[in-house]
């Protein structure tokens, strides 16, 4: 197939994607209350050269700005989430009406704009004063977070059409709860079963309540899929990376489409005496219905694969191996994973409709002598991920959209700014924005709607 001749069905939405934390800066502005990731990221140690979202791109102040150079790339949607504690500082309870406004300011201009807002609400910034009370070990928490989407329906639902309850559950789980990594920089492997479930309850409240203040709404929620792909043909390794899926995608793939949890997955927690019998089992009655509230859309973010190979087998060699071309983040570039995982998923879950809510990679090209970003690469991996996807849509999956990862270079979660994402190169000192190539070419996609 010739690249002209990669096109997308009318009605194809393009956007591009970003997150409060990662972008907004003004972390204690207007009222602002603290989050997991002020607390995190102020910690000495925790994130790469102390860096902090403190100031960040420092949307608060520029947003406008950044409409307009939306506007100008012909962006058709715009994906951001809502700051958790901006909206509600102690994470329920007393409105921070500053914060409503806003966000009720910035749909307004993309609405002018003729872009349509997708809003996440939690894309991993707690209130600081829920993670005080246990966070999302705490059933509490899901209560809260429905509480929380009542408001933003009830104060953006006449405006804002679509909706993600949550962003990438997984990452809050493993990198949150397990290792460390991430805020809230908990290593307590015991709690990930309770986590992962109060994160599922909060999304299947959540959804339900949109329903109910935000009609005519269309929601989902953003799943991080990382196939797992097994390094040779032999037993041990296909093993391996079945139960690896299990871990990742299909802990939450499985109770969101009616499954209930894996029996495996179930059976290992309570081994290990991390999912209690009984009347402690927090699972409770009616629990898995409220999570399998149908939805209008999965949201998918992809960036790569893993290939696995079983440690037992063979001696000393690393679990995970990472092969051929990579970005900076060390994720291989294989173009292929998003074509299995779009199809992998329409196969056995028939969501109604996807959007890939993020794809996009981190290159630190830089404004050379003329001035321009010449990313040249990030233009061949958007690229090869475009017709991928446009593959899977020939073969019937019923992919909506497409979100780059990201609008913005911005703060790249424990790797601080040494990761650039963006379709806009962002001067961190100076805030000055630079359409990168990548950006302009994106331009012409959209107005192509195809390549
Ligand atoms: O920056 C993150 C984003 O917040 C969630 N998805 C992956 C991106 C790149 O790591």
């Amino acid at each position: 197939m010739t690249e002209k001749q990669v096109v997308f069905p009318q009605g194809f939405i393009w956007g591009a994607a970003t997150a409060a934390y990662q972008i907004e800066g003004a972390w204690n502005e207007d009222g602002r209350g603290e989050s997991v990731w002020d607390r995190f990221a102020h910690t000495p140690g925790r994130v790469l050269y102390g860096q902090t979202g403190d100031v960040a791109c420092d949307h608060y102040h520029r947003w406008r700005e950044d409409v307009a150079l939306m506007r100008d790339l012909g962006l058709q949607a715009y994906r951001f989430s809502i700051s958790w504690p901006r909206l509600l500082p102690e994470g329920q309870g007393t409105v921070n009406q500053k914060g409503v406004d806003f966000y009720s300011r910035l749909v307004d201009a993309l609405l002018e704009a003729g872009i349509q807002p997708f809003v996440t609400l939690f894309h991993w910034d707690l209130p600081q004063t829920l993670q005080d009370a246990g966070g999302w070990r705490n059933r509490a928490t899901a209560e809260a977070f429905a509480e929380y989407a009542a408001l933003a329906g009830r104060t953006l639902g006449d405006r804002v059409k679509y909706w993600c309850t949550l962003n990438e559950p997984q990452v809050v789980l493993g990198a949150g709860h397990e290792h460390a990594w991430h805020a809230p920089g908990l290593n307590d492997p015991a709690s990930v079963p309770a986590v992962a479930h109060h994160m599922m309850l909060a999304h299947g409240w959540g959804a339900s309540v949109l329903r109910c203040t935000a009609p005519g709404a269309e929601i989902g929620i953003a799943l991080d899929i990382w196939p797992q792909e097994p390094a040779s043909g032999s037993n041990a390794d296909a093993r391996l990376s079945q139960w690896r899926d299990c871990l990742a995608n299909r802990r939450f793939l499985d109770v969101l489409f009616g499954r209930g949890y894996p029996v495996e997955l179930e059976a290992y927690y309570r081994r290990l005496g991390y999912w209690p019998e009984g009347a402690d089992d927090f699972v409770k009655a009616g629990d898995l219905q409220a999570i399998a509230v149908p939805l209008d859309f999965l949201g998918i973010n992809h960036y790569s694969r893993s290939v696995v190979r079983d440690q037992e087998a063979r001696d000393n060699l690393p679990v995970t191996i990472v092969a051929g071309e990579k970005t900076d983040m060390g994720w291989e570039v294989y173009p292929n994973g998003l074509y299995t995982v779009l199809t992998r998923i329409w196969r056995e879950y028939r969501p109604r409709r996807i959007f890939i809510t993020e794809n996009g990679a981190s290159y630190s090209d830089a404004p050379g002598p003329d001035g321009k970003v010449h990313d040249a690469r990030r233009i061949a991996f958007l690229r090869h991920y475009f017709t991928a996807a446009q593959r899977a849509l020939q073969d019937g999956v019923p992919l909506a959209g497409y979100f780059v990862w990201s609008l913005l270079d911005n703060f790249e979660w424990a790797l601080g700014y040494t990761q650039r994402f963006g379709l806009i190169w962002v001067d961190y000192q100076t805030q000055q924005r630079i359409l990168k190539d990548s950006a302009l070419w994106y331009r012409q996609v959209i107005a192509e709607n195809g390549l």
